[in-house]
């Protein structure tokens, strides 16, 4: 299998995190798309994704699957022993629910400050920007930390008892908030702790380092 991604991205890091977890470094070979040249924008690269972003997993055969979230259940679903997305119905809608939660109201919501309300990728690949909307996003990213505070003040994990697809999306909401200096309240104190625990978890820890030749 290929991945195309940018080793440092917020969003790639959600699968390197779900292949690490999954164990499944090994089977897998990274192919760099450089953001900051935009060759995710240039016709090669959306022939493989319409719509234009990282990561991409290309399977042996050649199919295509974008999306982090179908990403990481084609991976958790590969042996049969799902981890990630949910055993039972009733684990995978609420997993499903709260990964996408955490795109709505947090990650996706810093990419569009990022895109929109700084200078992004620069000005070859930003060709329209809206800065209020972006600060708009901005300010609903925080309301996300404050609701996923809320969350996990009463129980370990995103998703519920066990580590899932739903906290790898807010960890990437995370580390887009750290990239964009977009810190944490302090007064946030369970969303603090999650993510130290998150950050001792070896694929967490690892993830940029993943694709570098042993
Ligand atoms: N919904 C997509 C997914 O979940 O895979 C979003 C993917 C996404 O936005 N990826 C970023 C991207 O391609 C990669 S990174 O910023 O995290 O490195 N951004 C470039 C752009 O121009 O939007």
């Amino acid at each position: 299998m290929t991945i195309h991604d940018w080793s440092t991205g917020p969003y790639p890091a959600r699968v390197r995190i779900a292949l690490a977890e999954k164990n499944l470094q090994s089977r897998v070979q990274f192919v760099s798309v450089d953001l900051w040249k935009g060759e995710h924008k240039k016709p090669a690269f959306l022939a493989k994704n319409y719509s234009g972003t990282l990561p991409v997993l290309e399977l042996d055969d050649g199919t295509l699957i974008a999306e982090c979230t179908a990403i990481t259940e084609y991976l958790d679903a590969l042996d049969g022993a799902p981890v990630l997305t949910g055993r039972t119905p009733r684990e995978k809608g609420a997993i499903h629910m709260m990964s996408k939660r955490a795109e709505l109201e947090l990650l996706d919501a810093i990419s569009v400050y990022f895109h929109h309300a700084t200078p992004g990728l620069g000005p070859d690949v930003e060709i329209y920007q809206n800065a209020e909307w972006g600060l708009r996003q901005r300010d609903k990213a925080l309301r996300g930390m404050a609701y996923f505070d809320a969350v996990l003040k009463q129980q370990p994990f995103v998703a519920g008892a066990f580590f899932s697809m739903a906290d790898i999306t807010l960890i990437g909401g995370l580390i887009f908030a750290g990239l964009v200096e977009l810190a944490v309240p302090a007064e946030y104190e369970a969303l603090h702790a999650w993510y130290a625990r998150m950050n001792e978890r070896p694929s967490v820890k690892n993830r940029v380092t993943m694709s570098e030749p042993a």
